[in-house]
């Protein structure tokens, strides 16, 4: 088998576990209002790549710890990327009307019930670290790091300049510095949640930070392109919107074939930065050729 078939395999696999967790996690014995409930599984349960979760479990992988223990974290990291989605569809933001193949939150479910639903996975994700992962110092740690990276300076700042505008002008400069905090950031927490629940070393944390900053971009780059080229059936989401608006994007500023070559240099980049972690980081090498081949 290829080591992209293989890949294939191992992802379909990981991807079970975690569906089946974050499943489990959405039960809520009792107490969570029946739409509510339904909402928040409709978001999170919808077939996303579960890009996040595997970062989190092969940098778990990559410095030798054992992926049960990291399963948590990785459920956690969807729970926020979920809510980012959610949120980032409502009409006050990016206003969407397909998500994942499927009518966005708050087309399905109303706008209060979509912001309750973001609001109840964030909150949830905490949770999760808080009492799952061991030991208690460690979950300390994980709720840090991902608090950070979902915080006013990262996630929700990125999304913050997004929304007043900063992506219609500048250049590169601002185009980076929007997708490091939107894209990267979750990215990177997800590998230091990985690294964390392994209990890895300042050095192999560090490595695995600078894979994340290299392949976040170049999945923003990937993304971007498919949004120009990409088949809107395949990707589960609106394509054209970016360019049909005017915003600021890596073929618009770099055309096509040089965006392409950025996204397979920083790709590179990020292999390289792995290296010294040998053979238990072969799958974060693979997952990074998927990111520049990825179809949806
Ligand atoms: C509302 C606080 C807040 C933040 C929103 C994540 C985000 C910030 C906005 C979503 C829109 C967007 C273009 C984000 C860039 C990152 C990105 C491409 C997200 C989609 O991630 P995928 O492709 O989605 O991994 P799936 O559905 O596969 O999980």
């Amino acid at each position: 088998m290829s080591s992209l078939g293989k890949l294939d395999r191992q992802m379909q696999e990981l991807r079970s576990r975690v569906d089946a967790a974050l499943d489990a996690y959405t039960n809520f014995a009792g107490g969570c209002p029946d739409h509510l409930r339904e909402a928040i599984r409709y978001s999170l349960l919808a077939p996303g790549k579960r890009l996040r979760p595997l970062l989190v479990l092969w940098a778990c992988e990559a410095c030798r710890g054992d992926l049960a223990a990291a399963l948590p974290a990785a459920c956690a990291v969807e729970m926020i990327h979920t809510y980012s989605l959610i949120h980032d569809d409502l009409p006050a933001m990016d206003d969407d009307n397909l998500r994942r193949g499927q009518p966005t939150c708050h087309k399905q479910f109303g706008e209060g019930i979509a912001i309750l639903a973001g609001d109840a996975l964030l909150a949830l994700a905490f949770e999760v670290l808080s009492e799952d992962i061991e030991p208690a110092d460690r979950a300390a740690v994980c709720c840090g790091v991902l608090a950070h990276a979902a915080g006013a300076t990262e996630l929700v700042g990125g999304q913050a300049d997004d929304l007043a505008g900063e992506f219609f002008c500048g250049g590169l400069d601002v185009l980076e510095s929007i997708h490091r905090r939107k894209t990267g950031a979750m990215f990177c927490a997800a590998l230091q949640l990985g690294a964390i629940s392994a209990g890895a070393s300042d050095g192999e944390r560090q490595m695995l930070d600078a894979y994340g900053k290299n392949l976040g971009l170049a999945f923003q780059i990937v993304d971007d392109l498919l949004d120009v080229n990409g088949d809107a059936a395949e990707l589960g989401k609106n394509t054209g919107k970016d360019a049909g608006r005017g915003k600021l994007t890596f073929p618009g500023l770099f055309g096509v074939d040089e965006s392409r070559r950025r996204a397979e240099s920083l790709v590179v980049a990020a292999c390289g930065a792995i290296q010294p972690l040998g053979p238990h980081a072969a799958s974060l090498e693979c997952l990074a050729r998927y990111v520049l081949e990825r179809k949806h």
